[in-house]
């Protein structure tokens, strides 16, 4: 061995930390222990163990929510990854950056198909672009190109690494510049003029549809000024991948989430200009309701979900002559300690009690959207959702976000049919000591289902289709299934009950969990 010789995992991980990556969330396996050496011996990247690669792969989803920047995964052959793609879909769906490491056969004994063997790059495809290892000489410039298609691209980047590559030494190359950080091309003025043209037609026919950066503050109060001025009605995206609320931003209400009430909304729109959202369209597609929900001819794309809409906004507030600054709302009411819990209760007890600076993800319906309307006069918070319907995000989403910045507390507003399905994250965020205080609303039922099974004619349940939409029997012990993971919890049945456990939680820090009894 060369005196300066290095193995491919290390260089890998050299390459990783190079470019700005500081967290690893890994559940390894016999073809990725190079690289869990490689961790040990290459200073800067923190390893956090999951307990299931979707664990992983959300928290590295939630923490670049957070930071900006990517977060590795360390996956275990196609197995490990494919427990892993529900959030990375998810995370495709958020635009964020993620770099995805999986582990592979040696590469000679890959002919022999052995057990865990199958098609990675093919897994891989569905979710972002695939970056494989040819040999231990191209360990490091792999790695750095992923590294950047995530950061360019916004977007999952996986690079496959057979075991042989990792664990090959070859002489240290020169440490490389720091790669790209995460960046959003600019939108042309001339998109922005357009948009000015057919706001100022609209005149109070105008429906701003804001996501992507265009829910920072910045983006956020430049629309609070256009509606100011021109009347216009704003949204932001059904289920944004972060957004800024509450400290003063103005109000602002998700698109409805069922097609028809959002075709209502947008229905007598003159214009409806898109700023880093998607183009509005059905969540599902349902006989008679049409999946598009613009009227022809009303749709203007001011800038893309990858594109710098913030700057856009700024932009075209400055061309529509808005006021400087719109009045801030007023604060969320509490409600009354005698109540039992009811979904609205919570939304409205959460919102009022939110600390300043909070982060608070959210999945799942029932206590969701009263939180959503309560909470838009909170102090300044930040939200995350799920952005790609694959349920199971919200609390490995919430670990990650906790990694990210140790120094916000960190809310879980978690619905348990979702949350049943990532539950260990529970134990990650008791072993790295995150302030994360998970709020299980716990209906025991799927109820969105129940809702959906409403919408398709079923007017009464039948056994076999209430069974497969209940979580009841028996019914599932939250308090119980913390402890198990080391996290305390309680129970809290009524208002006063979620007021102190919550408030106890908050203050004393570290991750805690309530059962809301619903
Ligand atoms: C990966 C995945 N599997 C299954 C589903 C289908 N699904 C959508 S919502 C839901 C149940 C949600 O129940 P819960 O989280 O308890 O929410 P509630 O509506 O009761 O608040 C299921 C199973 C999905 N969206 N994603």
């Amino acid at each position: 061995m060369e005196t300066d010789a290095i193995t491919g995992a290390d260089a890998l991980v050299l390459a990783a930390a190079g470019g700005g990556v500081q967290v690893c969330f890994a559940n390894p396996g016999t073809t990725e222990m190079p690289l869990v050496i490689a961790l040990d011996r290459v200073p800067g990247v923190r390893a956090v163990l999951g307990l299931q690669e979707n664990v992983c792969t959300g928290a590295a989803d939630g923490y670049a929510r957070i930071t900006g920047r990517a977060a590795m995964t360390l996956l275990h052959l196609g197995p490990g990854l494919a427990n892993g793609l529900a959030n990375l879909h998810n995370a495709r769906r958020a635009n964020t950056p993620v770099l995805n490491v999986v582990g592979d056969h040696t590469s000679w004994h890959l002919p022999y198909d052995a057990p865990l063997t199958s098609d990675i790059a093919a897994l891989a495809a569905t979710v972002g672009t695939v970056h494989p290892v040819p040999g231990r000489a191209a360990v490091a410039r792999v790695t750095r190109a992923a590294l950047e298609a995530a950061h360019r691209g916004l977007g999952v980047a996986t690079v496959v690494v057979p075991a042989d590559h990792q664990s090959e030494e070859a002489p240290a190359e020169r440490p490389a510049r720091p790669g790209t950080p995460a960046t959003r091309p600019v939108v042309e003025g001339a998109r922005v003029k357009d948009a000015a043209t057919r706001l100022r037609d609209a005149g109070s026919r105008a429906v701003l549809l804001l996501g992507g950066n265009a829910l920072g503050r910045a983006g956020q109060l430049a629309a609070g000024r256009i509606a100011a001025h021109t009347g216009a009605t704003l949204y932001t995206e059904t289920f944004p991948a972060r957004a800024e609320r509450g400290g003063g931003l103005p109000e602002i209400d998700r698109l409805p989430y069922f097609p028809e009430k959002a075709a209502a909304v947008l229905r007598d729109a003159a214009v409806v200009i898109v700023a880093g959202a998607e183009d509005p369209i059905a969540y599902f597609g349902y006989e008679g309701v049409p999946s598009i929900l613009t009227r022809p001819g009303t749709l203007v794309r001011l800038a893309r979900p990858h594109e710098d809409a913030e700057e856009a906004l700024l932009e075209l507030a400055d061309l529509a002559g808005g006021p400087a600054s719109v009045p801030p709302g007023s604060p969320p009411e509490a409600p009354d300690d005698s109540l039992p819990l009811t979904p609205a209760a919570v939304g409205g007890l959460v919102a009022a009690l939110l600390p300043e600076g909070a982060i608070v993800s959210v999945e799942g319906g029932t206590c969701g959207y009263p939180f959503f309307t309560a909470s838009a006069s909170a102090p300044a918070h930040t939200v995350l959702t799920n952005t790609g319907g694959a349920i199971g995000q919200g609390l490995p989403c919430a670990l990650g976000a906790a990694v990210a910045a140790p120094d916000r507390p960190v809310i879980a507003l978690q619905s348990d049919g979702s949350g049943l399905y990532t539950a260990q994250a529970l134990w990650t965020m008791s072993r790295e000591r995150t302030d994360v205080t998970v709020l299980v609303a716990a209906n025991h039922t799927y109820n969105v289902l129940r809702t959906e099974l409403g919408r398709h004619g079923s007017a009464e349940l039948g056994p076999q289709a209430g069974a497969l939409t209940s979580l009841a029997d028996p019914c599932i012990d939250w308090v119980e299934l913390a402890h198990g993971f080391g996290v305390p919890a309680r129970r809290a049945a009524r208002v006063a009950e979620l007021r102190n456990a919550l408030t106890d939680a908050v203050a004393s820090g570290g991750p805690h969990l309530i059962e809301m009894v619903l």
